[in-house]
């Protein structure tokens, strides 16, 4: 048998994040670095034995190494039938959407997502399991402790798999199957929206940019926007996934795609923009000199969605993760809908999908979804933008501004503190920790604090515990901010605050608005003295 135990030492750092496991290129391109967390996988999960797994990813520097060493142990450990994307791409969603459709077992994404690439950048790899949502904290925990105990790997010694081309090719029992991308994931989008409907918005002249950053969506706008719904040669740019983005930063925000803003504010700007990220789960949508924030973009989602066919009656409830502003809140509370407030991660929307408590779903950090698939998705949310402005007739902007009519505007905006030592970041949320029973009634600045609590979650249908979430302070004038570290980053810490404040006054510009806020965070958290800057390192 080609099939041997080949003996590894573990490494310490095989702890998972916000999604998946994340660490720079160097650091996976060390010795059975992706051996041990492959196989861990497999140690750590049961019954796959002859089943099917998906396998792809955003195609970034260090791809074309790991899905070889994947399909190697997968045959190893005895999986039937792996289903790869061409050259190893597949979006996170059309992933999750390719594990319901073959009844697969789990998928492995390459990926670290927004995170830039190359070899000088991140690599990652996220597990989803048999229901096409990311794995819970329970099994990536016990992903985690089979690393810290591994002791050897199971191998099959077989030359590399070609992956440039469509077709099937037998390693040992397991069967590669080779498939085009972007086909299922397009005819899905075809059952959900209505295409002719889109269509007929861009024959009558309106006009739209999507740009892929480099990444792997590229190959899905291309044939999605212009072969399918007629938006002319060119709506799409950066369509070309590259290895390293293009040296792009694939993080669909004003900071790293602000030549899409600059386009939007120009005299001849399109009717309509969006851009998406390295694996195609996140997405941002611009209307003309217009920016569309992700928290009210779901409130508008909320708000229009069920004018969509597939979405008629089937809209069950919405869920927003904790630091998402409370847009969507006011539109789910005048439709009578359910309202989930989850911790950061899209694993978190898994069991309330699964079970229709949800239907929709999103986040700040330029997150949306629906129960399509189980994973975020960019291109559904840009699509449902479209349906939505073809059936209604009205501009993003008016869009809105209609919502903001009704309901008052939540002015909001989001502090990343990154590359802070974990020593001076954990420092600064404990000091926090042990203060914020007695924030209560203090004043800061101009502001009171009204309230100071630590965000623990149960999940209301599997009653999952998720503790220390970060810390959310609602202050006098109605405004709110949350404190968390992030969980993405590979090297060093972030810090991300978020800060918003609900408002009838509909045309400001929100860094006023909040202005009083920020001053009165920086003092409470007092970010001089922990990590020795109060200004930001980007601001989204
Ligand atoms: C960030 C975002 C979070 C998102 C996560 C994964 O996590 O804040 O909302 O779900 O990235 O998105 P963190 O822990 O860094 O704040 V993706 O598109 O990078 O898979
Ligand atoms: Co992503």
């Amino acid at each position: 048998m080609n099939i041997t135990a080949v003996k590894t030492k573990p490494y310490s750092d095989q702890i998972f994040g916000t999604s998946g496991l994340r660490r720079r290129t160097s650091v996976f391109m060390q010795k059975n670095y992706i051996h041990n967390v492959v196989q861990s996988f497999f140690n750590a999960i049961q019954g796959f034995e002859g089943k099917t797994l998906i396998l792809g990813g955003d195609g970034r520097y260090g791809s074309s190494k790991a899905l070889q060493i994947v399909i190697k142990i997968a045959a190893a450990n005895g999986v039937g039938r792996i289903i790869v994307g061409k050259k190893g791409w597949l979006s996170t969603p059309a992933l999750s959407h390719l594990i319901t459709l073959n009844d697969a077992f789990a998928g492995i994404i390459l990926t670290a997502s927004h995170n830039p690439g190359g070899k000088d950048g991140d690599f990652g790899i996220k597990f989803d399991l048999k229901n096409g949502a990311g794995a819970p904290l329970s099994v990536t925990n016990r992903i985690s402790q089979c690393a810290k105990a591994i002791t050897h790997y199971w191998w099959f010694d077989a030359p590399d798999v070609e992956l440039g081309n469509i077709g099937t090719k037998q390693i040992g029992k397991t069967q590669v199957e080779v498939i085009d991308p972007v086909e299922d994931y397009a005819a899905y989008m075809q059952e959900i929206f209505d295409f002719k409907a889109i269509k007929k918005l861009f024959a009558s002249g309106f006009s739209f940019v999507f740009d892929a950053m480099n990444a792997v969506t590229g190959p899905y706008a291309k044939y999605i926007f212009e072969e399918l719904l007629g938006s002319p040669a060119g709506s799409v740019r950066n369509a070309e996934p590259k290895v390293d983005f293009g040296g792009l930063h694939p993080e669909p925000n004003p900071v790293y795609a602000a030549h899409l803003v600059k386009m939007m504010k120009a005299p001849n700007a399109p009717d309509f923009a969006a851009a998406s990220d390295g694996d195609g789960d996140r997405y941002m949508v611009l209307g003309k000199n217009f920016f569309i924030d992700p928290s009210d973009s779901l409130a508008i989602l909320t708000e229009h969605l069920d004018k969509i066919p597939f979405y008629h009656k089937r809209l069950y409830g919405v869920a927003r993760s904790m630091p998402t502003s409370e847009a969507a809140d006011f539109v789910a509370k005048r439709k009578k809908l359910p309202i989930y407030k989850t911790p950061t991660g899209w694993k978190f929307f898994g069991s309330l999908l699964e079970n229709k408590k949800i239907s929709l779903c999103g986040e700040e950090s330029f997150g949306a979804g629906s129960n399509h698939v189980m994973e975020k998705d960019g291109l559904w949310a840009i699509l449902a933008w479209l349906n939505i402005m073809a059936i209604t007739h009205k501009s993003p902007q008016k869009l809105v501004q209609e919502l903001w009519d009704k309901d008052g505007r939540v002015y909001y905006v989001r502090h990343n503190y990154e590359d802070i030592p974990l020593d001076q970041a954990q420092n600064l949320m404990r000091a926090l920790a042990s203060r914020i029973a007695s924030l209560p009634g203090q004043k800061f600045g101009s502001l009171i604090v009204k309230s100071a609590e630590v965000f623990n979650y149960t999940d209301p249908v599997t009653s999952e515990v998720a503790e220390n979430q970060g810390y959310i302070i609602t202050l006098s004038n109605k405004t709110r901010v949350m404190i968390r570290l992030s969980g993405t980053g590979s090297v060093g810490t972030t810090l991300r605050l978020y800060f918003s404040r609900h408002e009838r006054k509909l045309n400001e510009a929100p860094a006023e608005v909040l202005a009083t806020v920020i001053l009165a965070t920086s003092s409470i958290l007092q970010l001089e003295k922990y990590i020795g800057v109060n200004t930001p390192t980007t601001i989204v």
